[in-house]
């Protein structure tokens, strides 16, 4: 059965810059997300959104300090929170949105899931839930067959994880040795399916990677130091050739899974306690305040640079142009 991974994290043990960083991209994510909400509820925004808000810091905690622009990552369809992470622009992620050509496609309305920024090793998501994890190993198996030291990590959900392709993928990851971080988000639900009744491993999914000998582990998702802890070994280890690693990071959505989900299929106490008592942002700002590394004044002053930051970002994407209908053809292979 999988172990729960613990460590006892001092915050003296990292430096002020880091730790401000840590929060500076939670709290990026989280601001990102309410203003798409916003532009949704004013028309200026259609389709799917599925809101990363309350997850945070599984995706600051597992990216900052540990990946490199060269290092991949296929995010999931909750994945904004991946991508500005990385540090893919905000304004090209919201022009994915609008539809304008500040975007990644440059105009073709990507939404969450079919944007991509090679520059910054974000390969994108794939047509199908799940479907990324079988482009991983591909990713994983070039950098092992060219001698190089990237390192691909793998986002997928707890009904993703449900799906065939994720015993394809470790199998083939477990026989090579390849150098990929499978991150499970598990937020219990699949829509409105319970994790209980999507999967045959009775604890934990984190369980499947067992029988592929390969090392695995559930974390407090919520905690960004222990994703970033526990995801720095998975990279160590990858870099030794040692090969994956599965990390089940346990999480809640606070929001349906899509925005105009009523959601009324989660018990509102459960839900409640997640937003009172396991906040990331929340309670990792109440820890730096309570050892004095940061101030309420400075934090109210980073958020205040991040709604700038986010102000003119959606400025940017929304007086960029629509794309000229020829854009169509760009890259149409027949
Ligand atoms: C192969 C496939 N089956 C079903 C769907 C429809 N679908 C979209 S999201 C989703 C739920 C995914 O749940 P999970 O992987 O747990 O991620 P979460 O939404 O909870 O973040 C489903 C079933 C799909 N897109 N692809």
């Amino acid at each position: 059965m999988a172990k729960t991974y613990e460590k006892e994290i001092k915050l003296n043990d990292y430096s002020k810059d880091v730790l401000t960083d840590f929060y500076k991209t939670m709290a990026k994510i989280r601001k990102f997300d309410e203003n798409l909400i916003r532009l949704m509820q004013e028309g200026k925004v259609s389709g799917f959104y599925h809101s990363g808000i309350g997850s945070e810091g599984l995706s600051a905690g597992s990216i900052r300090q540990n990946l490199r622009d060269e290092d991949y990552i296929f995010y999931n369809h909750r994945g904004c929170n991946q991508k500005i992470a990385k540090g893919v622009p905000l304004s090209k992620i919201y022009g994915d949105f609008l539809g304008t050509i500040e975007g990644t496609t440059r105009g073709l309305g990507a939404g969450i899931v079919h944007s991509a920024d090679p520059a910054r090793g974000v390969l994108g998501q794939a047509g199908t839930i799940g479907s990324q994890l079988g482009i991983s190993v591909g990713t994983a198996y070039t950098s092992k067959l060219t001698g190089t030291d990237q390192v691909t990590v793998v986002y997928f959900g707890d009904g993703a994880a449900s799906r065939e392709m994720l015993h394809g993928s470790l199998n083939w990851a477990g026989l090579y040795k390849l150098p990929v971080i499978y991150i499970c988000e598990n937020n219990e639900y699949a829509i409105s399916c319970h994790v209980s009744e999507t999967h045959a491993v009775k604890e934990n999914i984190a369980d499947w990677a067992e029988g592929y000998g390969i090392p695995n582990c559930v974390v407090d998702g919520n905690d960004v130091l222990l994703m970033h802890e526990v995801v720095k070994e998975a990279v160590e280890r990858a870099k030794r050739g040692e090969g994956p690693t599965f990390i089940e990071a346990q999480t809640f959505r606070h929001r349906g899974h899509f925005e105009g989900d009523p959601y009324d299929y989660v018990d509102v106490e459960v839900l409640q306690g997640w937003k009172d008592k396991k906040d990331p942002i929340k309670n990792f700002a109440a820890k730096l305040m309570l050892e004095k590394i940061v101030s309420e004044e400075e934090l109210e002053s980073i958020n205040a640079e991040i709604d700038s930051e986010i102000a003119e970002a959606i400025e940017k994407a929304e007086s960029a142009p629509l794309p000229d209908p020829k854009r169509i053809y760009e890259g149409l292979f027949a």
